[in-house]
């Protein structure tokens, strides 16, 4: 849940930046109609202030773009609007905040097209390192190009190692920051675990207080009691996968045929997906969805730690990416064969208590800007409640006029005719049913036996 949160997060920043990218490319094609073949909205014409000013900007967007209009041309609101705006609205950014109205299903859709553009930056590490390692006449230029094209207008001919460092460089600038954010969000999450455990003893009196005391005691013992972890990344731990998880005998085990077994897109390298996905044994020793004491964020957060230490020990040249060649470095290593043991995430505090002091205080300062705001609206309250009284008092009083008017005027109807006397009033007619009958009917009656 909080892990889908936050791609939601991250997909909505990567989103605002996209509409700016678009804004911008639009403005760019201003002569052309909004209703081109979006396929040939193409990148801004070479300028030489544009070709430096692109530089920073991760070209990457650029394809991932087009893929992104296309998806959204396919969604029936986004598109009447794209049809229906012009450039004024565009450029003020109206377009940007209709994406907000896009359907869930783009957007999963769009999810899906985000981490192709992740693989698509793979392959780029891919080709700058054969280009490094002399395998240059390998590479099938035209073919890398088409995939690229987006490059087509910084570099037209080939790819020069500067090129993709560049993408290289923004695609794990983003994935770092990702991860930094992903611990952050946790700490948060622990903070206020721990903030509303406390608000909640405080409701309790001293008996009640003192047993939730100790269950919680119990359940934090509980949770430690669990087999031995191995060290991420060590011998042993990938052993018991080997065995385990494969099911071929430790007697056997060979780094290159793990690394081979478990590189499951054979890309030749361990992403972090990859790696993150060897850890679910040990993760499963530790947490049990069933378990009151084993709270399941927790487990996702253990497995990213794991994973940033084993890239960290492992990936050598900071591409995000384990090649063969580093894990068999990794494996000749002291720390592979004898590692230390792993301090889980309970033994390392996600927080201070300087931190939790501070996220106290600012909740509490929250709450305090809600009180006001709530008293503030009391308040309004209140005087609306006191001019609707004076409205009904003044209600009333009309209601009671009326009633006097009334009142005055069927007096005047009931007054005897003596008081008529000279007016032109016709005589009141005669009250109840002693009305006469026509003469003719009358007879009628009166000769029936
Ligand atoms: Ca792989
Ligand atoms: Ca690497």
């Amino acid at each position: 849940m909080k892990h889908h949160l936050h791609l939601e997060m991250c997909w909505s920043v990567g989103l605002s930046h996209c509409c700016l990218v678009l804004a911008c490319l639009l403005i760019c094609a201003e002569a052309v109609p909004i209703s081109i073949d979006k396929t040939k909205v193409s990148p801004p014409p070479e300028k030489p202030e544009e070709k430096t000013q692109n530089v920073d900007t991760g070209l990457h967007y650029d394809r991932y773009l087009r893929e992104v209009i296309d998806f959204l041309e396919k969604d029936q609101h986004f598109r009447e609007k794209l049809h229906n705006t012009d450039m004024e609205d565009i450029k003020k950014g109206k377009l940007a905040k209709e994406l907000d109205f896009v359907s869930h299903n783009v957007r999963t859709k769009l999810d899906e097209l985000k981490r192709q553009e992740v693989s698509r930056l793979r392959t780029l590490i891919k080709a700058k390192q054969d280009i490094e390692g002399g395998k240059d006449m390998a590479i099938d230029h035209q073919a890398l190009l088409k995939q690229f094209e987006y490059l087509n207008h910084m570099n037209p001919h080939t790819f020069e190692v500067d090129d993709l460092d560049r993408l290289i460089k923004s695609a794990t600038r983003d994935l770092e920051n990702y991860d930094k954010e992903r611990h952050e969000e946790f700490k948060r999450y622990e903070m206020m675990k721990e903030h509303e455990r406390r608000e909640h003893l405080r409701t309790l009196d001293e008996e009640n207080r003192q047993k939730e005391e100790e269950h919680y005691e119990e359940l934090k013992k509980k949770h430690a009691d669990h087999p031995k972890i191995n060290h991420p990344g060590s011998q042993d731990q990938l052993k018991e996968v080997w065995e385990e998880a494969d099911g071929l005998d430790p007697e056997d085990f060979d780094p290159k045929t793990f690394f081979n077994l478990h590189d499951t897109n054979g890309d030749g390298y361990f992403d972090e997906q990859e790696l993150e996905a060897l850890f679910t044994k040990e993760l499963e020793k530790l947490y049990d969805p069933t378990n009151e004491e084993d709270d399941m964020v927790e487990m996702e957060e253990e497995r990213l730690r794991m994973r940033e230490h084993v890239m960290n020990e492992v990936d050598i040249n900071k591409d995000r990416l384990v090649s063969l060649d580093e894990f068999l470095v990794a494996t000749k290593k002291k720390e592979f064969l004898e590692p230390e043991s792993w301090e889980t995430l309970e033994q390392n505090p996600a927080y201070t208590d300087e931190e939790l002091k501070e996220f106290e205080e600012q909740l509490a300062k929250e709450e305090q800007d809600l009180n006001q705001k709530s008293a503030d609206l009391q308040k309004q309250k209140e005087e609306l409640e006191r001019q609707q009284e004076q409205l009904n008092a003044q209600k009333l009083e009309l209601q009671q006029a009326v009633q006097h008017m009334e009142k005055l005027k069927s007096q005047k109807d009931q007054a005897p005719p003596e008081d008529n006397e000279g007016g032109n009033a016709p005589p009141a007619p005669p009250a109840g049913n002693n009305e006469p009958l026509p003469p003719g009917q009358k007879e009628e009656i009166q000769s029936h036996p």
